[in-house]
């Protein structure tokens, strides 16, 4: 694996509407309009065939058993690891909204065990860091659009909740928890400053696995 120069691999977590998709998509917009090479993505990625039967699923459409979700959507990000490898090795870096994080999340919120849900994920790149977007559950509730697809449900969403909180202590190394409770402008710039330091020191590191 090429070390010198890589791309960053940075992810954003965090529960419905906590803002990852547009401070992800600003985070983009800054990096590119500053000559860093970088793409945008977006976990579950609804494009292949298993991500338009994860879409029929959120829709609530069409009904899975629990295990067979979760594994699809670990087999949606496991579609793009050689591609998100590519990338980072030739110098891009990857904005990343949601990962496997969230597919641990969501089904330990559901009662799964931990252990299992991680399980299917090992082997998948590791990210050099993750922006967890927290902000109470009351808050999250009230944007926009809240509770149009099967997960956006306050109580569930306290429990996915509960699932990052624990993550985000159990992994100081690379997850920094961000107030995503403030302003937009707010939130980015405390992202910016942080992806740009990421950004430093994962040149210097080589791409590991989860
Ligand atoms: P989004 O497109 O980011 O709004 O995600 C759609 C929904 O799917 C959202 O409620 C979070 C959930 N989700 C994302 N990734 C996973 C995953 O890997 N597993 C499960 N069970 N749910 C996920
Ligand atoms: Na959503
Ligand atoms: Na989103």
């Amino acid at each position: 694996m090429r070390t010198a120069k890589r791309g960053a691999f940075i992810v954003l977590e965090g529960c419905d509407r906590s803002g990852k998709s547009s401070q992800s998509r600003l985070l983009y917009e800054f990096l590119t309009s500053n000559g860093y090479p970088a793409k945008h993505m977006h976990f579950p990625s609804r494009t292949t065939e298993i991500g338009s039967t994860i879409n029929s699923y959120l829709k609530n459409s069409k009904e899975l058993n629990d295990q067979v979700i979760h594994l699809l959507f670990s087999a949606n990000r496991w579609e793009f690891l050689k591609e998100m490898q590519n990338l980072l090795n030739t110098g891009t870096t990857l904005i990343v909204d949601r990962y496997s994080y969230s597919g641990v999340a969501y089904s330990v919120a559901k009662g799964m065990d931990f252990d299992w849900c991680m399980a299917p994920e090992k082997g998948l790149l590791r990210p050099d860091a993750v922006f967890y977007l927290k902000a109470p559950i009351d808050y999250l509730i009230q944007r926009d659009d809240f509770g149009r697809e099967r997960y956006e449900k306050k109580d569930f969403q306290s429990k996915v909740a509960n699932v990052f909180d624990r993550l985000c202590e159990e992994q100081t190394e690379f997850w920094h928890s961000i107030d995503a409770s403030q302003s937009e402008a707010v939130v980015f710039e405390d992202i910016r400053l942080k992806a740009m330091s990421v950004l430093n020191k994962a040149k210097h590191k080589p791409l590991c696995l989860l």
